[in-house]
C-alpha cells in the first residue's frame, strides 16, 4: 500500500526506514534542525563570498591556501546535509561514568568531516607561517588522528571507560596540533612577515578548537550535562567561528596581500624565507 505523507506533499519524498525516523526526528525538534540549517545557510553564503574574493588570486602559494580555505566551506555544507538528512547520525546506546545508559542521537558524521575540514585549516594556516613540509605534514596526520579517536570515542558502548581512553588519545593528538599551533609556527610566521595575521588567526583558532573538547566532555557524548540540542548549538556556533569567521579573515587578509605569499613562494614550500631572500 502506498501511503502519502504530509512530507511527501509538501514535497519532500520520505521514505521509511531508520534513516527517515532519524530525519523525522530532527526535523520535529526545530531549535535542533536551525543549529543544522543555520550551517548551511553560512557555508553557502560562504562559498559564494569566497569564490567572488579568490576571483583574482594569481600567485601559486596564495591560491593553494585559497583552495584549502574554500574546502572548509565546502566540507561543511556537506558535513550539515549529512546530518539533516539522517544520514550521518545515530541512535546510540551511551555509557556514562555514573554508571547506567541512555539512548541518544549520536551526530557522528561531525567527526567524520572534521577529519577533512580541520587539515585544510591546518594548511591554510601552515602556508601562511611559511611552515616546512614536515611541520604540515605533522599537524596534518596529527590532526587526523585526533578526529578518528574522536569519532571512536563517541561510537563506542562497549565500555565507559574505553569510551573515555578513546578521548585521552585524541586529547593528546591534539596536544601535538596545539604545539604548532603555539610554538612552531609563530616561530615561522615571524620569520615569513606573517605573524600579525598568523597571531590573530591562532589566537581564534586556538580559542576555539579548545571548546570542541569541553563540549564533547560535558555534552550528551560524554557526561550528558547538556541536552543533544544544546551540545549541537555548542559545535554549531563554535564552527561559526572557527570555520566561516576564520575563513573570511585569512581570505581577506591573503588578497590584500599577495605579494608577501608570493615572496614567500620564491623559497619552496619548505622553507620559511624572509620575503626578501
Ligand atoms: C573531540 C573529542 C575528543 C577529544 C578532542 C576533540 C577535539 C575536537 C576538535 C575539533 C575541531 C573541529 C573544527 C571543525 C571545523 O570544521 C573530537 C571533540 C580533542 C578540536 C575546528
Amino acid at each position: 500500500m502506498i501511503e502519502t505523507t504530509a512530507a511527501e506533499t509538501s514535497g519532500v519524498v520520505l521514505s521509511s526506514g531508520p534513516q527517515a525516523d532519524l530525519f523525522s526526528q530532527i526535523a520535529g525538534n526545530p531549535s535542533l534542525s536551525a543549529s543544522l540549517w543555520l550551517n548551511i545557510a553560512l557555508a553557502g553564503l560562504s562559498i559564494l563570498l569566497f569564490i567572488y574574493m579568490g576571483r583574482n588570486i594569481d600567485d601559486p602559494r596564495a591560491q593553494l591556501i585559497f583552495v584549502a580555505t574554500m574546502m572548509v566551506p565546502l566540507v561543511s555544507i556537506s558535513s550539515y546535509t549529512g546530518l539533516v538528512s539522517g544520514l550521518t547520525v545515530s541512535m546510540i546506546s551511551v555509557p556514562y561514568p555514573g554508571g547506567g545508559s541512555e539512548e541518544v542521537l549520536i551526530m557522528w558524521g561531525r567527526y567524520l568531516t572534521w577529519t577533512l575540514s580541520t587539515p585544510m585549516i591546518l594548511i591554510a594556516l601552515g602556508l601562511l607561517a611559511g611552515s616546512n613540509l614536515t611541520k604540515i605534514f605533522t599537524a596534518v596526520v596529527t590532526d587526523i588522528g585526533m578526529c578518528i579517536t574522536g569519532l571512536a570515542a563517541a561510537m563506542t558502548t562497549s565500555s565507559v571507560l574505553l569510551r573515555w581512553f578513546w578521548y585521552v588519545i585524541s586529547c593528546a593528538f591534539f596536544v601535538a596540533v596545539l604545539y604548532i599551533l603555539l610554538v612552531e609556527w609563530p616561530a615561522d610566521a615571524e620569520i615569513a612577515g606573517t605573524d600579525e595575521i598568523f597571531s590573530t588567526l591562532k589566537l581564534l583558532t586556538v580559542t576555539l578548537w579548545l571548546g570542541y573538547p569541553i563540549f564533547w566532555a560535558l555534552g550528551s557524548e560524554g557526561l550528558a550535562l547538556l541536552t543533544t540540542t544544546q551540545t549541537s548549538w555548542a559545535y554549531s556556533i563554535l564552527d561559526i567561528g572557527a570555520k566561516y569567521f576564520f575563513a573570511y579573515l585569512l581570505l581577506r587578509w591573503v588578497t590584500d596581500h599577495e605579494g608577501v605569499i608570493g615572496n614567500l613562494a620564491s623559497g619552496s614550500l619548505g622553507s620559511a624565507t624572509p620575503a626578501d631572500d
